[in-house]
């Protein structure tokens, strides 16, 4: 009945992913400043998967429903999704996907380092292949042929990269689609220069531990200035910014578009 207030239909809750993301974070700040923790309004924790499964059925049947949501995401590519307005700047203003380094790599591995200096790219590009793995193609095969039709991009990537002979590059990264993405089309650019790429998949918290400890090289599922500030700030110091490796990320509440009445995270107290 769309009519009827939000909070009763949906259970006062929103439909969140893993507690370690950086929207969970933010998403439980925005409950308190907006006032909706005090409105027995909630954060459910779950895993993307669980979260677009959820969304899927809802929109088959027209219901609401409130989701963590992001860019960039093949959710907003295969639904109409809207982002609900931000009056109090929860979710930040501009965020990027950045490329962090253990400090000390650009000394040890100065090769490794100039391809991390080198590489970026655009959400379009990124979403041809999450795309492709979200319908059933393996990452690495998703991968290799994104380089495969982007030769003079991956040339770029690899400007002044020296040859690796063998020298291994271990690579954290958090299973979000846009990460399981970079993490695989620059291991399969740096496997063409010969380096031995190891990636280990983790939740974000080890990620940024992984990288502050040195046990990792590099990561590229950094979200920031916003999306991560709780990570950033715990391990300032301890770990190198080294570039924005895609501009245009953007993080927050969303909803269907058929929600025609929820614009802003401030319709939800109503
Ligand atoms: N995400 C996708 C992550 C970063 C990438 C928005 C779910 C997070 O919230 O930490």
């Amino acid at each position: 009945d769309p009519q009827k207030a939000l909070g009763p239909q949906i259970n006062y809750t929103i439909t969140g992913i893993d507690a370690g993301a950086g929207v969970m974070g933010n998403t439980a700040t925005a409950l308190e400043k907006y006032g909706l923790a005090q409105n027995n309004w909630q954060l459910q924790t779950s895993s993307t998967a669980a979260m677009t499964s959820v969304l899927d059925k809802a929109i088959k049947a027209k219901q609401p429903i409130v989701i963590t949501g992001w860019v960039p995401h093949w959710m907003f590519t295969k639904y109409d999704l809207k982002f609900l307005k931000d009056p109090k700047k929860v979710y930040g203003a501009k965020e990027g996907i950045h490329t962090i380094a253990r400090t000390g790599l650009k000394q040890e591995k100065p090769g490794l380092y100039q391809f991390l200096q080198n590489f970026n790219w655009t959400p379009d590009q990124l979403a041809q292949i999450m795309l492709q793995i979200n319908n059933g193609v393996e990452p690495t095969t998703a991968a290799k042929a994104y380089l495969k039709k982007h030769p003079e991009q991956v040339k770029a990537w690899l400007k002044n990269v020296p040859a690796g002979n063998n020298q291994t590059v271990t690579l954290a990264y958090v299973a979000w689609d846009s990460e399981i993405a970079s993490a695989n089309v620059v291991a399969q650019a740096l496997k063409t220069k010969g380096y031995r790429v190891t990636l280990r998949p983790m939740d974000a918290q080890p990620m940024w531990t992984a990288i502050a400890t040195g046990a990792a090289d590099a990561s590229f599922s950094a979200w920031l200035p916003t999306t991560h500030q709780a990570y950033a700030r715990s391990f300032q110091g301890r770990y190198d910014d080294v570039r924005v490796n895609l501009e245009g990320a953007q993080t927050g509440l969303a909803v269907p578009t058929y929600m025609t009445k929820v614009d802003s995270i401030e319709d939800l107290k109503t």
